[in-house]
């Protein structure tokens, strides 16, 4: 049978995955929330949930959290190979692979996106606390870079939509975050 592929089943498994892995977009929205209330003060965190679920309808948004997810798990069950194993399990800060795969979503938006997602690396807040804390069992080493990929696109996204419509810089009252 030839392959075919069902956009609609990848968007759902999407979905699923980050459910299981305790995300909730409303979390990843407070992240988007921290990175841009200080540049538009009457941002609520209804307009980020909105930015937060654009971001998840790309498919290559879902397939880097897929691939991400399942790496991670794999790892939870010891079943990667050495010292892949080691390495991902320990969150090797010289592996850097589980930040590239992140690049692929903060990329989406434009290089406006990496200072947001270097930004909130650094903090940590929120879930992202969460999602590092080694000691709970789980291995979020993929997830903990694409959570924080997710709210620096979403964040970026949000930037350029309200650029769009403000007056063009040297006519701005105000710089352009
Ligand atoms: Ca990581």
């Amino acid at each position: 049978m030839k392959y075919s592929l069902d956009s609609a089943k990848v968007a759902e498994a999407t979905r699923e995955w980050l459910r299981k892995r305790n995300v909730r977009t409303e979390e990843i929205a407070e992240l988007v929330m921290f990175l841009q209330n200080q540049y538009i003060p009457d941002l609520t965190l209804a307009d980020c949930k909105e930015s937060v679920e654009r971001v998840l309808e790309k498919r290559e948004v879902q397939n880097a959290i897929l691939t991400g997810i399942q790496l991670d798990i794999l790892c939870e069950r010891g079943e990667l190979f050495a010292p892949l194993q080691e390495m991902v399990k320990n969150d090797e800060g010289l592996y850097g692979v589980d930040e590239i795969l992140a690049m692929s979503i903060v990329n989406i938006y434009g290089t406006i996106g990496y200072t947001n997602f270097g930004y909130i690396d650094k903090l940590k807040p929120g879930i992202l606390e969460r999602l590092n804390d080694k000691n709970d069992g789980y291995i979020h080493t993929f997830l903990d870079d694409i959570v924080g990929a997710i709210a620096a696109a979403a964040s970026s996204r949000i930037a350029h939509t309200r650029t769009a419509v403000l007056p063009p810089r040297d006519e701005a009252e105000s710089p352009a975050p």
